[in-house]
């Protein structure tokens, strides 16, 4: 009878590749495990209560904001709060950083960023969506942390996970020494380990990108889609289209199988859509860890500048040749994109 390692039992194990953490990181882990946890009772029943649908409210994003959003950033912040090792959260539901300066937390030294519930406009039609997670220790040694606590290039994260709530949840993390995948046992309540040491194919098959956008799309992007699309077995083309239109999904899927999943600038969205601070640079750091690539077309994502909260960019990221190959044809046909994203 295999062994069932738990989140918690895992975390605890891996706690000696820290010896200068006490637990506080194993302590945050934990923290958003629990999060999860009770987020997934919620989206595994939103079509049974008054939870769906819009709130009447836009975030800073201008994007309406479901109601499932706000449960969900007010338990990771709840979470967060009370288990004392945050000192502030960064949230794609709050305009502002929300200090938690809870009895609990006046030592506490990381940062968390956070996508609460990616896709959740996918929700209503019951399609996988996702938590994105970003983990920092503070720079600041004394006083209030700060903003710029928070702007902090992709680097210098200390974890990043997600967690997709799909036909079972699962949370995926990294603290920088390899990827580890957790499934939800509904029965006994735990996060279980399902996915040991995940490695991301170097080559994979699928691409994934709205085409919807394509007349936008910089002209490197649609050679590539192109490149995808031409007939030649001895490279396995045409690849296959896969887009759920949840990034997380989108994600989890090309670790698991292999793929690339692209979001350029388009003419509506000049610098990208994706959230660097809460969604790029987690999913890079989860992705290189994984053995692929991320970049945004021209340079590596977790070397960004980070200037602001809610940052956008551009994001090809997945299977490493297919990200190389995509940023080759960047270099050839839309050279002049990267100067532009230099000054954005
Ligand atoms: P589009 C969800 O809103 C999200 O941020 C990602 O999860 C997803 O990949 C993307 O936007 C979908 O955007 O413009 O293709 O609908």
């Amino acid at each position: 009878m295999k062994r069932v390692m738990t989140l918690g039992q895992f975390i605890i194990e891996k706690q000696n590749d820290f010896p200068f953490a006490k637990g506080e990181l194993s302590r945050l882990l934990r923290d958003i495990g629990i999060a999860a946890k009770i987020v997934n009772r919620e989206v595994n029943k939103a079509g049974l209560v008054d939870i769906l649908g819009d709130n009447g409210m836009t975030n800073v994003q201008g994007e309406s904001q479901k109601k499932l959003d706000l449960y969900a950033n007010e338990q990771f912040i709840a979470a967060l709060s009370s288990g004392g090792e945050c000192c502030i959260v960064a949230s794609e539901e709050s305009d502002e950083i929300v200090r938690i300066d809870s009895a609990v937390s006046k030592n506490a030294k990381y940062i968390v960023a956070i996508d609460p519930l990616d896709g959740s406009s996918n929700i209503d039609c019951n399609v996988a969506v996702g938590t994105i997670f970003s983990i920092y220790r503070r720079k600041s040694s004394e006083g209030p942390a700060q903003l710029a606590d928070v702007l902090q290039k992709g680097v210098d994260q200390v974890a990043a996970g997600y967690v997709i709530y799909g036909s079972s949840t699962m949370m995926v993390y990294t603290t920088g020494k390899g990827v580890n995948g957790f499934t939800l046992d509904p029965s006994i309540g735990e996060f279980c380990l399902s996915h040991p040491d995940m490695k991301i194919p170097k080559d994979g098959t699928i691409y994934s990108i709205n085409e919807g956008n394509y007349v936008h799309f910089p002209d490197g992007v649609k050679k590539y889609i192109k490149y995808c699309q031409v007939e030649d077995p001895s490279s396995s083309r045409p690849y296959t289209s896969r887009y759920i239109g949840s990034m997380v999904a989108d994600i989890h899927r090309s670790i698991i199988k292999g793929g690339i999943f692209i979001y350029p600038t388009t003419s509506g969205a000049p610098n990208g859509k994706i959230r660097l601070v809460y969604e790029c640079n987690p999913m890079a750091f989860i992705i290189e860890q994984a053995g692929g690539r991320a970049s945004n077309g021209f340079e590596r994502i977790l070397d960004l500048e980070v200037n602001s909260l809610h940052q956008r960019s551009a994001v090809f990221i997945g299977s490493e040749n297919m990200v190389l190959k995509a940023e080759e044809m960047m270099r050839e046909f839309s050279l002049e994109e990267s100067e532009k994203l230099k000054a954005s």
